[in-house]
């Protein structure tokens, strides 16, 4: 594999910066640009050791001072030698650094995204399901989220995969000997045991998409759209929930055309939010648009904020949003708490909680924390010790893997030759294979890795 070469960490004003060389020639290609202080080279020092000296160009003239990670292959991130440059965290400083390395091009090259870590798979380092959860790392925006994806990291998926792959290998095995000593065995008796062994793989693999509801919200946040007609404070809430000036707020009814969409954290929840346009009959075409917009949001949406003006009764548009909202998934924010209310929660549909805020005032935020967290704390799972599965591609694979099991089980119940629920059984460990990478094309690798940011 070529050698690559990548920055690692955020371009911008920093203490430091990184930049990350793996492969056969990493250490021959900073070699050439590193002074070590003591004037040795890296290929002659100890490994896992951290060296001071300075990048020089090719005129011998000081670039930067830095400190050089050596980590000589096997034991590396993607097994192969890896060098780390600590450099100054300008963006002038690195970009020197890596363009000077570059000048190398017969040895090395820039790193696609992810390719660290592709390599890290490939090289059998770790997995597909645990390379696939350090990009979910690096984006993890709360605690909860990051805590998911460690534990994937560690293996734990690919650990259960691994386990019910075993079991269904012995039902292969015993329906094989069923298969050729049909002397020895008992053909009614290693049915019933198939069929036992296979209800129960079932059973784990439900168990396992059953937290995948859970876990796509922890991970992507849970999907939110606040409506409301024009004017009643959408984005003023929008606001007051980032606590910063996000999206354009003024007396003017109609202010907020197009849906703006942010990601927060409220009180450990990932929300990913969407304001919306103010809802109502518009002549504006332009308004229009936004209005259709706002409807399919709220289609879209796992939880709807609908946001009225307290100090004013309740309009026609607002008795039509309060028909519309969907009753599960709502709650029903009575904004502008301030001003001298008219509304009070007599006046709205009991099914709905209903929470008061003045989003001018910043009051209220924690009442709305507290009833999102009573609809979406991952109560049932223990996000810390249980496996959840949060990833789109495991969650397709596990549902596929499924539907594979039930054939074989379907073909059991209807007493046809054992050996027929075999390739069914293939299949389903094939699929689980997927998961972890051990059957996988190509082109999807790419896809997967194509994801990820630069330098990882
Ligand atoms: N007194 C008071 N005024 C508020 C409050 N929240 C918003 N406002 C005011 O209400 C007006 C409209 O606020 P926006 O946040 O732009 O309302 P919107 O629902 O996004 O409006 P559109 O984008 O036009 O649909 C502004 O003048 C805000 O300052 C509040 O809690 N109290
Ligand atoms: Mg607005």
């Amino acid at each position: 594999m070529d050698t690559i070469v990548a920055v690692a960490t955020a371009l911008g004003e920093s203490g430091i910066g990184i930049i990350r060389v793996s492969g056969k020639n990493a250490i021959a290609v900073v070699d050439e640009i590193f002074e070590h202080k003591k004037g040795k080279n890296l290929k002659n020092l100890s490994s896992h050791r951290i060296y001071y000296g300075k990048i020089v160009d090719n005129d011998k003239d000081v670039v930067d001072e830095v400190l050089v990670s050596l980590m000589k292959a096997p034991h590396t991130y993607t097994r192969e030698d890896v060098i780390e440059i600590n450099c100054h965290g300008g963006r002038q400083a690195i970009m020197n650094i890596l363009e000077l390395i570059l000048a190398d091009s017969e040895n090395v090259r820039i790193a696609e995204p992810g390719e660290f870590t592709k390599r890290a798979f490939l090289n059998g380092r770790i997995d597909l399901a645990q390379a696939e959860s350090v990009i979910d790392i690096i984006r993890s925006q709360t605690d909860t989220s990051l805590r998911m994806s460690m534990g994937q990291l560690e293996g734990r998926l690919s650990k259960k995969i691994a386990e019910i792959s075993e079991i269904l290998i012995a039902v292969q095995a015993e329906i094989a000997v069923d298969v050729d000593y049909p002397e020895y065995e008992d053909e009614e008796k290693t049915s019933n045991s198939a069929f036992n062994i296979l209800m129960e793989v079932r059973k784990d693999i439900k168990r396992l998409l059953n937290t995948s509801k859970t876990g796509r919200i922890i991970k992507e946040g849970i999907k939110t759209v606040i409506v409301g007609r024009p004017n009643v404070g959408k984005s003023s809430l929008l606001n007051m929930l980032l606590g910063e000036e996000r999206a354009i707020v003024t007396e003017i009814p109609g202010t907020t055309r197009d849906t703006v969409e942010e990601q927060l954290n409220l009180g450990g929840i990932p929300l990913h939010i969407v304001d919306t346009a103010g809802i109502r009959d518009a002549d504006d075409p332009i308004e229009r648009i936004g209005v259709e917009r706002s409807k399919k949001a709220l289609k879209a949406a796992d939880l709807v904020l609908l946001v009225l003006d307290a100090s004013e009764n309740l309009s026609k548009e607002d008795n039509q949003l309060l028909e519309i909202i969907p009753k599960e998934r709502s709650i029903v924010i009575l904004n502008k708490t301030d001003l001298n209310p008219k509304i009070s929660e007599e006046n709205i549909n009991q099914q709905f909680p209903v929470v008061w805020v003045s989003a001018l005032k910043g009051e209220g935020l924690e009442a709305l924390e507290n009833v999102v967290k009573e609809r979406y704390a991952s109560g049932d799972f223990d996000v810390v010790n249980d496996i959840i599965v949060s990833n789109v591609r495991h969650i397709t694979l596990l549902k596929e893997a499924i539907e594979l099991i039930d054939q074989a089980i379907d073909t059991i119940k209807s007493n046809m030759p054992i050996d027929l629920i075999c390739i069914d059984i293939e299949q389903c460990r094939q699929k689980l294979g997927k998961i972890v990478g051990k059957t996988i094309e190509e082109d999807l690798l790419d896809h997967i890795f194509n994801n990820f940011c630069l330098g990882k």
